[in-house]
């Protein structure tokens, strides 16, 4: 059978989450119509009869300043080393090409790489003709396939793209394990998910989620975790006025945890205030953003 790996980069906001969600029909990663919204590397198995995909959902490459978007994009730049083939995503709804070509040309890429043209439904015909043409001169060894996440358009040409560069191989993960991340992972995703949907401009961004409990038993699962920010004034509004931003917040992840395992879910969020936590490495290990890797070479 063919298996291997296949990392997906691209600039912020592009559709990488979209993407990886749509290729294996199931919710693996966040999204949300916001930039940064993933923060660590989320592998998505798909698996079908003679094939295994494992893709790698990765952060935005960015240039933020804190530490923690210095991990992130190291932690995105590292998914390159071991993999078989890279996916590396455009938004095709932009014009300016330049943060791309910059981006590409920084990448030490020694696999093969696919460029996918995404949100091909936002852009135009001539749109689609200046950028293809441009990636054509620029990249001509590059697999280009157009593609839409959001309508599923262009899953089964990635699929074959991607199929087309992997080894012959034994499967690396059993058939029914479609991620690598647990339950306890995807609930402080999932509020994340909802401090991206209900907080405004710079506040879920300096936020964190810790999941400080996880009890499952039988069709009921237990979680206590706590939204980590950095001011005071973020923490008066993220619990809102007599508590309703945090009530709303935690009941929309809730349903939406039930939802996804199909089982009840009760869900107690508290608010914590720890200044400096995005550029404090003591304080990004303990929110579960530290660099595990040490700071080796990008
Ligand atoms: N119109 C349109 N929107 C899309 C498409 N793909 C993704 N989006 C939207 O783009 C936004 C960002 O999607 P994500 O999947 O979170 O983007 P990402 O690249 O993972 O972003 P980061 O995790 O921040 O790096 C969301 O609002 C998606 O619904 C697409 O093909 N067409
Ligand atoms: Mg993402």
């Amino acid at each position: 059978m063919k298996c291997g790996y296949c990392t997906i980069l691209g600039r912020p906001n592009v559709g990488k989450s979209t993407l990886i969600n749509a290729l294996l029909s199931k919710k693996v990663s966040i999204v949300a119509p916001k930039a940064q919204t993933t923060r660590d590397d989320v592998l998505g198995i798909y698996h079908e009869k003679d094939l295994e995909i494992i893709f790698i959902d990765t952060p935005g490459l960015c240039d933020g300043k804190e530490a923690l978007y210095a991990n992130m994009n190291r932690s995105a730049r590292r998914s390159l080393s071991d993999v078989d083939v890279a996916i590396y995503m455009i938004d095709a709804s932009e014009k300016d090409y330049q943060k791309d070509d910059d981006l590409l040309a920084s990448l030490k890429m020694n696999c093969p790489r696919i460029l996918v043209l995404n949100k091909i439904d936002l852009a135009t015909a001539p749109m689609m003709e200046a950028l293809k043409e441009h990636c054509h001169a620029l990249y001509p060894k590059d697999t280009i396939v157009e593609a839409s996440a959001l309508t599923n358009f262009g899953l089964k040409e990635i699929k074959e793209a991607v199929k087309h560069f992997l080894p012959e191989g034994e499967a690396y993960y059993p058939e029914d394990m479609v991620t690598d991340k647990d339950r306890s992972f995807m609930a402080k995703e999932v509020i994340r998910e909802q401090l991206l949907h209900f907080l405004k401009e710079e506040v879920p961004h300096e936020c964190a989620v810790t999941i400080d409990s996880f009890e499952s038993k039988k069709s009921a699962v237990t979680i206590h975790a706590t939204v980590v920010c950095e001011k005071e004034n973020q923490k008066a509004i993220i619990i809102g006025k007599d508590g309703a931003m945090i009530k709303r917040i935690s009941m929309t992840a809730r349903r939406n945890l039930e939802k996804m395992w199909n089982c009840h879910v009760t869900l107690y969020l508290k608010v914590l205030c720890l200044p400096g936590w995005r550029n404090d490495p003591r304080k990004l290990q303990l929110v579960g953003y530290g660099d595990r890797h040490g700071q080796g070479d990008d």
